[in-house]
């Protein structure tokens, strides 16, 4: 009973960012990504009648704690569908460097529903599988789609109306995405924690929902029309939206470091200089730069030459979730 997924993570345009239930992780917005190429999780699950508890690996080392804590809380949801009692054996592999700031519960979450639930035999479509994927982290049920896809926030208390749609493929459009590393780090807030803080105490939070429905419209029809100004536009303004929303919390907070604002505003440079290019920002310090293809050079050089910038990786839009036989296991 074993079976091996390999899923990318996502970038979003339109952040998730507050939820309306914590345990059945329903947002209070509909959000809408691009899958990356360049980053991505492989995991084998393995359910085996000798075993007396999950164990999860991660790039070989055994993990405990709140780490395998959710994954184990993710097991007993796929448990429970599939109506069987079995531990588990988790190996993840993460070709997603924590450093570049991408949140690998994307990834990893895509990854390990699609692997336990062919695991235990559940025939599961894709909406099916993003809405499962879901209860594992947010960010994740986008994931299980290539190219762009948008996250329906549902309206139902069960959140059985929640879960991701494919929106363009991956063929539809070569853009281009820069992670911006930065050098220094700092304490993180969560993005639980921070999108929690957020919703509770933010007096800009409701803007922040209002202002979603307008984004949305008219980030599909940039994606759809290929208006890459448009797309970045949006994309740039959704995302100071969200970090807006941080510095109105109780106690305030924010992502940013002073290298992460001289990323932005290099980025604003680039487009005084003609170069259409465009920033967003997680939950975190580093920057990713949407760009096109034919500025490839030219985007890289100029991050690369920010002071305080450690490490510039590049990525193509990439595909959804694929199932691998064991020898392809990378
Ligand atoms: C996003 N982020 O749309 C937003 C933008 C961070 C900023 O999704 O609690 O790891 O597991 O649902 O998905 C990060 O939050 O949170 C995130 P949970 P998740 O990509």
């Amino acid at each position: 009973m074993k079976a091996t997924a390999k899923a990318h993570t996502n970038i979003a345009l339109i952040k998730y960012w507050g939820k309306r239930n914590e345990a059945l992780i329903l947002p209070t917005n509909n959000s809408l990504s691009i899958t990356l190429d360049g980053f991505y999780t492989t995991t084998s699950v393995e359910f085996k009648e000798d075993l007396s508890k999950d164990a999860f690996y991660l790039n070989d080392c055994l993990i405990e704690g709140e780490q395998s804590n959710r994954v184990i809380k993710f097991l007993d949801l796929v448990r429970d569908l599939a109506g069987k009692e079995l531990f588990a054996e988790v190996n993840s592999t993460n070709v997603v460097p924590t450093a570049a700031g991408f949140a690998s519960s994307a990834s990893g979450f895509a990854a390990l529903a699609g692997a336990s639930t062919k695991a235990l035999g559940l025939e599961l479509s894709e909406t099916e599988l993003s809405r499962l994927t879901r209860q594992g982290s947010g960010s994740a049920c986008r994931s299980i789609f290539g190219g762009f896809a948008e996250w329906q926030k549902g309206q139902k208390e069960d959140g059985s109306d929640s879960y991701a749609v494919p929106i363009a493929t991956e063929s539809h459009w070569d853009i281009r995405v820069a992670a911006v590393v930065l050098s220094s780090k700092m304490k993180k807030v969560s993005s639980r924690s921070g999108m929690r803080r957020t919703v509770e105490t933010s007096p800009f939070f409701r803007g922040w929902v209002d202002s979603i429905p307008a984004d949305l419209t008219a980030i599909k029809e940039g994606i759809r029309d290929k208006d890459f100004e448009k797309v970045g536009q949006i994309a740039e303004a959704n995302c100071l939206k969200m970090h807006a929303t941080t510095l109105g919390a109780n106690p305030p907070f924010t992502y940013w470091l002073d290298t992460t604002m001289s990323v932005m505003q290099t980025v604003q440079e680039l487009r005084a200089k003609g170069i259409p290019a465009y920033f967003t920002i997680d939950a975190g310090p580093n920057v990713k730069v949407l760009y096109l293809p034919e500025h490839e050079d030219m985007v890289q050089n100029t991050l690369s030459n920010v002071p305080g910038v450690s490490e510039v990786k590049l990525s193509k839009v990439g595909k959804g979730i694929t199932f691998l036989k064991d020898d392809e296991f990378a």
